[in-house]
């Protein structure tokens, strides 16, 4: 499809798109003209299904037309989309049929990187991984296999391999996602499940994210909606991003944003601003928060920031006037240092103390279906899933490799379910605390995801085994022993998941078309023919997808028509639900803390760290003639995952650095020139992109390009790989480090 066809295409049908949204300003609203009739007789069907250009799992409408995919929209039956989705799942047809997706399973034949493949069955490669697997496992343990993926449904199939062989190495990616505010939550409410309520809040203030670019159609459009409506927002950001755009943009220095945080908290209380109400009746800990931020003046928060103390007084004013409308945002890829879960659980505190909490245009507790039951006013509408049951595992005989869930330490926050994945290739190079020696990988690529992409390429060079299931040959496929090709997301049907927000949902995939490359095959049944070629078939006890998705729905009475017809579930008649808009004083059953209150101070983060209440550590800055480097999402591309999709590939192709005007001038820098840009050891070549916007001591560029997959031929070598110059640093709970790397520029 060419770029033009594309663009025409986003708006065809029922749907919207977000292009809008793009950054670009690439799109313009033409309407497709229906082809010409054709001939040939056209059967035409819509199939509701889930969108995975990036793990969102947007609700989709997917058009069929004579068994080919000819344009996807957002699934119209669901209010929070309104029918919408973004530039990358409308390309989802590019890369349905991009030629140079992974077509059938392969084993290495020359050097481990060396692009050298031989295709061999499913069955041979079963044969090869398992084999290789029971060797690893004789040898040296089953705790010996790590396996990691980006989150996902397939984790049930997935990791029932490495929990039947016993090892406790089982890692998801969101150590490098949103683990910091994952922990931040879950030890101030007891809970992660809690949402904000972007569409009715009077004033949003923003630390670090960029809605419109690091989209969530949903909570995309809720902020869209908020900005119509005059709500005013307040973006703390080293660089001018999208967002910034759309409001007052507070250039703060990297690193520093918990005091800045705290200065807030210090300013509600000097002038009692804050909602005491509150704070008495739903917190435990408050006074000592109080004490420890009784010193952190916006004199002294604007030293650290670089943000003047009068905006610091302002910001904290207009919050307060707008309570408790009004909310901080806590963040999605909350990766930026190395306790970025006490910056999570600081800006939760303040909010708090704006008394936003289930109340709109606040945060508010997930309803899911599941839990509604607590809630008596709403139990009627409780529905859980079944549970598909398994046989016990076996008990792994060791401790994971990263301490997680050691008590007295701080990895004792860390979800055992996530672990810290930046840990792998450290355990791999030094075998410590004991040998990793397999690692199967399952839609995510480490090579480019975890910090030091060096430094994974030399722990791949020790491995007996790497797997790697994929839709392209990504930078980790390339360097694999097995590589399987999993069909894409339009060709496959998985099991039903939970979306509930205000109200309960629940979402189905659905197989749209046939798999275009037929030896192709989804998740659940790789892993399924593998376990049982291992003699692990006990523990996948269903016959298929569609017996797996009957077992789940059994038990709520919920028909599987409902998907076929809408695409989704949700309860007729309820309405989104806050426990607090009608009574201040309601009391909050969903929290599931042991105190039964919002936990300001906690018992488990002393425990673990020492530190009850967040506590400012101030973080290196950049010396002279050096700069921090930050990262961030580009609307038309997905992590690393979309850069060689066809028609994203056109709509960007390339990435450059960010660099301040003022600091570009002083090194004879203009845009357009050659960089060489350096941290440490490494070094890597980029063109320069001048501009007002971003702080002098800081450089930027959109992360995910620079791939190193020669068989991702459109990508391959085009832009900055910024994860060559990140090491590969963990914080305290394990969460990757990615805004504390200090790089200098020079012209080539
Ligand atoms: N189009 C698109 N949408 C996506 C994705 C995508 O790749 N493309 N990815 C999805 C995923 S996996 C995620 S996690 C989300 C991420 O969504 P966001 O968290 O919004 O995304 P980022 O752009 O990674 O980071 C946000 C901002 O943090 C800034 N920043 C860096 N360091 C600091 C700091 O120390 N302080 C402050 N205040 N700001 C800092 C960066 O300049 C950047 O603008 O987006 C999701 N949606
Ligand atoms: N330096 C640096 N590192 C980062 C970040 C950063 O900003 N800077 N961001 C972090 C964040 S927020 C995240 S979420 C992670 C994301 O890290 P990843 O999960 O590695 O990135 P993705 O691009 O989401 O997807 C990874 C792989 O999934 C494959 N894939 C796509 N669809 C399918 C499918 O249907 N089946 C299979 N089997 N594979 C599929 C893609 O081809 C791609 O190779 O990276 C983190 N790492
Ligand atoms: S945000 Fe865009 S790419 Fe991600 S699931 Fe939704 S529509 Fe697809
Ligand atoms: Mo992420």
């Amino acid at each position: 499809m060419q770029r033009r066809q594309f663009l025409k295409g986003a708006l065809y049908g029922t749907g919207g798109t977000l292009v809008a949204l793009s950054g670009l300003g690439a799109a313009t609203a033409a309407l497709n003209p229906r082809r010409a009739a054709a001939a040939a007789p056209v059967s035409r069907k819509t199939v509701y299904s889930s969108c995975e250009m990036c793990r969102n799992q947007c609700p989709i409408a997917v058009k069929v037309e004579n068994g080919k995919v000819v344009k996807i929209d957002g699934n119209p039956n669901d209010s929070a989309f309104g029918g919408v989705i973004c530039a990358r799942g409308n390309s989802g047809p590019s890369l349905l049929y991009d030629p140079e997706r992974i077509k059938k399973p392969m084993i290495r034949t020359g050097e481990r990187g060396s692009g050298k493949f031989k295709e061999v069955s499913w069955d041979e490669a079963y044969t090869y991984i398992a084999q290789k697997l029971k060797a690893v496992q004789e040898q040296y343990g089953g705790e010996a296999v790590a396996q990691t993926s980006h989150i996902g449904p397939y984790d049930v199939f997935f990791q029932t391999i490495g929990k039947a062989i016993g090892s406790p190495n089982l890692f998801s990616h969101e150590a490098t996602c949103p683990m910091a505010r994952i922990i931040g939550l879950n030890t101030t409410f007891g809970t992660a499940a809690i949402n904000a309520d972007y569409a009715n809040t009077k004033y949003l203030l923003v630390v670090g994210r960029n809605f419109f670019e690091g989209i969530h159609v949903a909570q995309t459009r809720a902020v869209a909606k908020a900005l119509s409506q005059g709500t005013k927002m307040v973006v703390l950001d080293p660089r001018f991003s999208v967002l910034a755009a759309k409001g007052e943009w507070l250039p703060v220095k990297g690193a520093t944003d918990l005091a800045f945080i705290m200065a807030l908290a210090n300013v509600l209380i000097d002038e009692k601003l804050y909602d005491e109400e509150f704070i008495k009746q739903y917190t435990v800990g408050f006074d000592k928060w109080a004490a420890q931020v009784q010193d952190k003046t916006p004199a002294w928060a604007a030293e650290e920031t670089g943000i003047s103390q009068d905006t610091i007084i302002r910001v904290a004013r207009e919050l307060a006037q707008a309570k408790p409308h009004s909310l901080i945002e806590y963040g999605w890829r909350t990766t930026f240092t190395a306790d970025d879960f006490q910056l999570r659980r600081a800006i939760m505190i303040v909010n708090m103390m704006l008394g936003n909490f289930e109340v709109p245009g606040g945060y508010y507790q997930v309803k899911d279906a599941g839990t509604l039951k607590k809630v008596p006013a709403m139990a009627a509408y409780a529905k859980k899933l079944g549970p598909v049951k398994v046989p016990p595992f076996p008990k792994p005989k060791k401790g994971r490799i990263d301490g997680t869930g050691e008590k007295g330490t701080p990895r004792q926050l860390t979800p055992i379910a996530d672990g810290a994945v930046g840990q792998i290739t450290e355990t791999i190079l030094t075998g410590k605390p004991y040998p990793i020696k397999a690692w199967l990988v399952h839609r995510f690529n480490p090579v480019m995801s975890i910090g030091d992409t060096e430094k994974t390429l030399a722990a791949i060079k020790k491995l007996d085994l790497l797997v790697t299931c994929d839709v392209y040959m990504s930078d980790t496929a390339y360097n694999s022993d097995v590589v399987l090709p999993e069909c894409t997301y339009l060709e496959r049907t998985e099991q039903v998941f939970d979306m509930s927000g205000l109200t309960p949902k629940y979402v189905l995939r659905q197989q749209a078309v046939d798999p275009v490359y037929a030896d192709t095959k989804p998740a659940w049944q790789i892993y399924k023919e593998l376990g049982e070629k291992m003699g692990y078939g006990q523990y996948f006890p269903y016959k298929d997808i569609d017996d797996y998705v009957e077992r789940q729905l059994a038990p709520t009475g919920i028909s599987r028509k409902v998907f076929a017809e809408k695409g989704l579930w949700t309860p007729a008649g309820m309405k989104p639900f806050y426990v607090r808009s009608g009574d201040a004083k309601a009391p909050l059953t969903l929290l599931a803390t042991k105190s039964k209150k919002i936990e300001i101070f906690s018992d488990a983060v002393q425990e673990a760290t020492g530190a009850g209440v967040p506590v400012y550590v101030p973080y290196p800055q950049p010396g002279e003639g050096e700069f921090r480097l930050i990262e961030g999402k580009v609307a038309v591309h997905t992590n690393v995952g979309t850069h060689n999709v066809p028609v994203l590939h056109e709509l960007m192709s390339e990435n450059t650095l960010w660099i301040n005007a003022q600091s570009a001038a002083k090194l004879g820098i203009k845009t357009g020139d050659t960089l060489i840009i350096s941290a440490g050891k490494y070094e890597h070549k980029g063109t320069a992109n001048v501009t007002e916007g971003i702080r002098p001591d800081t450089v930027f560029c959109y992360h995910g390009f620079g791939q190193i997959s020669p068989q991702l031929t459109r990508a391959f070598g085009k832009g900055i790989n910024d994860n060559k110059l990140i090491p590969d640093q963990l914080g305290s709970v394990g969460n990757s480090i990615t805004s504390m790397t200090f790089v200098k520029v020079r012209k080539a």
